[in-house]
């Protein structure tokens, strides 16, 4: 039989965050190879230089309006480790709610907003038409079921945005972050305003995110076999737990570590470096991000992204969701984690390698916003009033920082180098560098590229699984210049 090649281009991909081109090679109805580019170049990483760096804080949330507040806190803990000091109980625990809140904010924004219309189909009015044709497969009453739960989403959203906006002075882009900690003084009805509305969120999280999850999961249940990834998963950890100044030391709810082969490992923060063969800069390659560089280079031949390629001891990881639940399974380190794993996999009879999958990601992802809204239910409770919620600084002449962190979408590091009191070096590394990063200077594919290789493709003309691929990662590539390279093959719009 005759190799029959056809090219696909999706660019922009809709229904996400920033500006995303994929490109797939197929060869007799199979993806044999993959491109995931970021086409906007955003230059965050230039405009801090110079500058005093207590302005990271609120310059680095600018990256994007969906997960400023993990880019506050990175950016204030880059700023506590090269000042030396650490927040006191009460500030870590202000953090650590508002970081929840936004995760309830962005998972439910993900899987309703952004992911679901490639499962269940809108009414023919706007915003649901038009729209791509897929297998849409649900029964009419579950789908009507989910059309209403769309338009609920948004009202329910708007309680996680204010939840951290009770703590964080406003949100998106919040107000009370500090080095040392946070700056609102906390009452009693912080206390209890933020109780009615988690008790709201919760009740939408359990009856209906995560019955539709299973509902759609279970329809579409191929989809446990797609889009598998790397199966390497790393995390940053999230909440933390105690002061401990060394981050790869703290004890945090969700624990830090990287799972290559099935075992669970340490992370050594030296050993993360980016290269940058297919992307457009011209730096040198491989460097750690403590003397990362950012220079652009449009023309750059062959590159095909602004997103550099990081990679963990020159190996590829997923982050996000799947990371942090499955490693938290694995090492049985919280049973609320194993119990409602255990119980998903029974519900949907799968098995836990059946995780490492588009519905895999989408099912994690749920389970990790109930886990997260009855964890910050318990740390709304130990706010204590009239105690201390932020520790004293002094900008230091000369030191040097990093923050690691999670973000909804996945690991998150700020580093900073401080030089005559001034910002002389920035660098973030994001989770959707980490998912979406191109090729690495080895070849290697970066996550998402390596889970849309060896995808089947019905219809050439009409990609949706590979939509569907991309969109369980959720990813997220913020804004700035517009640079499109490459010639155009065909066109999708993909609604
Ligand atoms: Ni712009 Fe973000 C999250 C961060 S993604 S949404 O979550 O950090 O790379
Ligand atoms: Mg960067």
């Amino acid at each position: 039989m005759s190799t029959v090649r056809t090219n696909i281009v999706i660019d922009p991909m809709t229904r996400i965050e920033g500006h995303l081109k994929i490109e797939a090679t197929v060869e007799n109805r199979k993806v044999v190879d993959a491109k995931v580019g970021g086409t906007l170049y955003r230059g965050f990483e230039q405009i801090l230089v110079g500058r005093n760096p207590l302005d990271a804080i609120q310059i680095t949330q600018r990256f994007c309006g969906v997960c400023p507040t993990p880019h506050a806190i990175a950016s204030a803990q880059a700023l506590e480790n090269a000042f030396g000091i650490m927040p006191p109980p009460n500030g870590r625990t202000i953090r650590n709610i508002m970081q929840g809140a936004n995760y309830i904010q962005s998972h439910i924004l993900h899987f309703y907003h952004l992911a679901a219309l490639d499962f269940f189909k809108g009414p023919d009015v706007s915003p649901f038409v038009p729209r791509y044709e897929a297998d849409y497969r649900l029964p009419k009453a579950v789908n009507d079921a989910l059309t209403y739960h769309y338009i609920r989403a948004y009202q329910i959203r708007l309680k996680a945005h204010e939840l951290c906006a009770i703590w964080a002075g406003k949100m998106p882009h919040i107000a009370s972050m500090a080095p040392g900690g946070v700056s609102i003084i906390p009452r009693i009805d912080n206390i209890t305003t933020s109780l009615w509305r988690l008790k709201e969120l919760t009740e939408f999280i359990e009856n209906v995110y995560l019955p539709d999850v299973i509902t759609v999961a279970s329809v579409y249940c191929d989809y446990f076999n797609i889009g598998m990834g790397v199966k390497n998963l790393l995390s940053f950890g999230l909440f933390d737990l105690d002061a401990e100044p060394d981050v790869t030391k703290r004890k945090r709810y969700f624990p830090m570590g990287r799972m290559t082969n099935g075992t669970i490992e340490t992370i050594d923060p030296k050993k993360i470096t980016e290269d940058i063969r297919w992307s457009w800069y011209n730096t040198a390659s491989g460097k750690n991000p403590v003397e990362g560089e950012t220079s652009p280079k449009p023309e750059k031949k062959d590159a095909y992204s602004w997103l550099k390629a990081p990679r963990y001891d020159s190996v590829p990881y997923e982050v996000g969701p799947l990371a942090r639940v499955v490693m938290a399974y694995d090492s049985k380190s919280n049973q609320k984690v194993t119990k409602l794993v255990d119980d998903m996999l029974a519900t949907l009879s799968i098995n836990k390698d059946d995780l490492y999958s588009v519905m895999g990601r989408h099912v994690v992802r749920a389970i990790e916003c109930k886990v997260v809204a009855d964890e910050i239910q318990d740390m709304i409770m130990q706010v204590k009033l009239e105690q201390p919620v932020c520790t004293d600084h002094t900008i230091p002449e000369k030191a040097e920082g990093m923050g690691l962190w999670c973000a909804a979408r996945g690991a998150l590091g700020h580093w900073i180098e401080i030089k005559n009191g001034k910002i002389a070096r920035y660098q973030a590394v994001v989770p959707t560098t980490w998912n979406a990063s191109p090729k690495d200077d080895k070849g290697k594919p970066g996550p998402i590229e390596h889970a849309m290789i060896g995808t089947e493709i019905e219809d050439t003309d009409n990609p949706f699984a590979l939509a569907r691929i991309v969109r369980s990662f959720d990813p997220c590539i913020a804004c700035a210049v517009h640079v499109l390279d490459g010639k155009q093959v065909k066109q999708f719009k993909i609604m």
